[in-house]
């Protein structure tokens, strides 16, 4: 079910608890500004979400509120995450779903990471 993104933040959505520790993730990374996990339903041979330690809703929320420090940091740690997992090499694919046109399901900003496998012209 797509969120509406200008609902205030929810401290209870899934990913605020995982980052709180109250549910299990498989983590990837982890550093001041970031923490990254599998997807949970896998669309790729790698499937990572990243997600900022703030409590910022959407990409909308975050590029609109996050501190320019916060930016960079949530920005470095994804691409640290790419080469952690070593697709900087073969290349791979983010994607960030924003709101409801675009089917944004959980209410705290992700990335998600695409690799290990070749992907093809994305229209929809
Ligand atoms: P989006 O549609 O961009 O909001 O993607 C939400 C993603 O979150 C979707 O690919 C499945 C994943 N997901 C949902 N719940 C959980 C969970 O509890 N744990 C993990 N690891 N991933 C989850």
């Amino acid at each position: 079910m797509p969120i509406d993104p200008k609902l205030p933040y929810d401290p209870a959505n899934i990913f605020a608890r995982i980052l709180r520790g109250e549910l299990p993730c498989a983590r990837v990374y982890e550093d001041d500004h970031a923490l990254a996990f599998n997807d949970i339903r896998p669309q790729a041979p790698v499937h990572v979400l990243v997600i900022p330690k703030g409590e910022y809703v959407s990409w909308d929320d975050f590029t609109a509120k996050a501190s320019d420090a916060e930016i960079a940091g949530f920005m470095r740690a994804v691409g640290a995450v790419t080469r952690q997992l070593e697709l900087d090499g073969p290349g791979y694919r983010l994607m960030v779903n924003m709101g409801g046109a675009g089917h944004q399901e959980v209410p705290h900003l992700h990335v998600h990471i695409f690799g290990g496998r070749q992907f093809f012209q994305m229209i929809a």
